[in-house]
């Protein structure tokens, strides 16, 4: 059996998780991510028949049984995550009735998953059914994001176009725009269900005055996405206030996703 300390997704968790922390989105025990594995990837880290315990999730994840996921504590700083990956981090493998789940490694000294467990398996098997490659969840509250949610309407549409405005990548970057929640109740059911609802046909959904929930292939290409669109809200913070004299235009918008080949989402744009 091999090391799981030495598992090449375990040391991206682990960097990724640190670079999060160091651009502080993740103060204390905030955020929290889950990375979708196959067996064939965990197996070599794993001890055949080891000892498990199903624990209830609090609801039905049937679409994932049998799955496993590589994910935060509940509880956790993203802040010791690197120097300690087995006190911080997890991997859960979801029972075949999809109603459990069983610990295989990780979370020593009786560390339980994130308290957005729910949450992130609704968005997981919401975005495989919109994305067969779809494999990372990533929870964070990044500064900018969340200070735009103070000053700017919440409406999908709108929140989208400020975005796309305040940097030419955005609109390459996520073409079908974000979609925004109003304050709710973290760790519930409920606000897994209205996110999931959301991301189905989008990979980023905002928490009012709370976070960033965003989903993709990949830790890299999701992480990339919650840094372009807080890079994004931190312009417009940056330059809220101030007569603006010029933005990027509709007309202009289009010209990158026709140049790029992305899709922007209908109807976001004016004709
Ligand atoms: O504590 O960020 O939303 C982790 C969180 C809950
Ligand atoms: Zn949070």
């Amino acid at each position: 059996m091999n090391d799981m300390l030495q598992a090449p997704f375990l040391k991206e968790m682990c960097a990724i998780i640190g670079n999060m922390y160091r651009l502080g989105w993740d103060e204390r025990n905030g955020g929290n991510v889950s990375l979708l594995l196959d067996e064939a990837e965990v197996a070599p880290y794993l001890s055949p028949g080891g000892e498990t315990r199903a624990h209830p999730i609090g609801l039905c994840a049937s679409p994932l049984a049998g799955r496993y996921l590589l994910l935060t504590g509940s509880g956790k700083y993203f802040k010791n995550v690197p120097g300690d990956p087995a006190h911080n981090l997890g991997l859960i493998r979801i029972t075949p009735d999809g109603l459990s789940y069983e610990i295989l490694w990780g979370f020593l000294e009786g560390a339980r998953p994130t308290s957005e467990l729910p949450t992130h398996l609704l968005n997981h098997i919401a975005r495989l059914a919109a994305d067969p490659a779809h494999r990372v969840v990533m929870h964070c509250h990044p500064a900018n994001v969340l200070a735009m949610t103070y000053i700017h309407e919440l409406e999908d549409r709108a929140f989208s176009r400020t975005l796309w405005q305040m940097s030419t990548e955005c609109v390459v970057v996520f073409p079908e725009g974000v979609r925004v929640l109003p304050w709710m109740l973290c760790g519930t059911v409920e606000i897994g269900r209205e996110t999931a609802k959301k991301i189905a046909d989008c990979r980023v959904v905002l928490w009012a005055h709370h976070g960033i929930f965003a989903a993709g292939a990949s830790l890299d290409e999701t992480f990339g996405l919650v840094e372009t669109v807080e890079k994004s809200a931190e312009i417009f913070i940056k330059t809220r206030g101030c007569p603006v004299l010029q933005t990027i235009r509709d007309g202009e918008l289009q010209r990158l996703a026709d140049a790029f080949g992305v899709r922007v989402q209908p109807g976001y744009l004016e004709a």
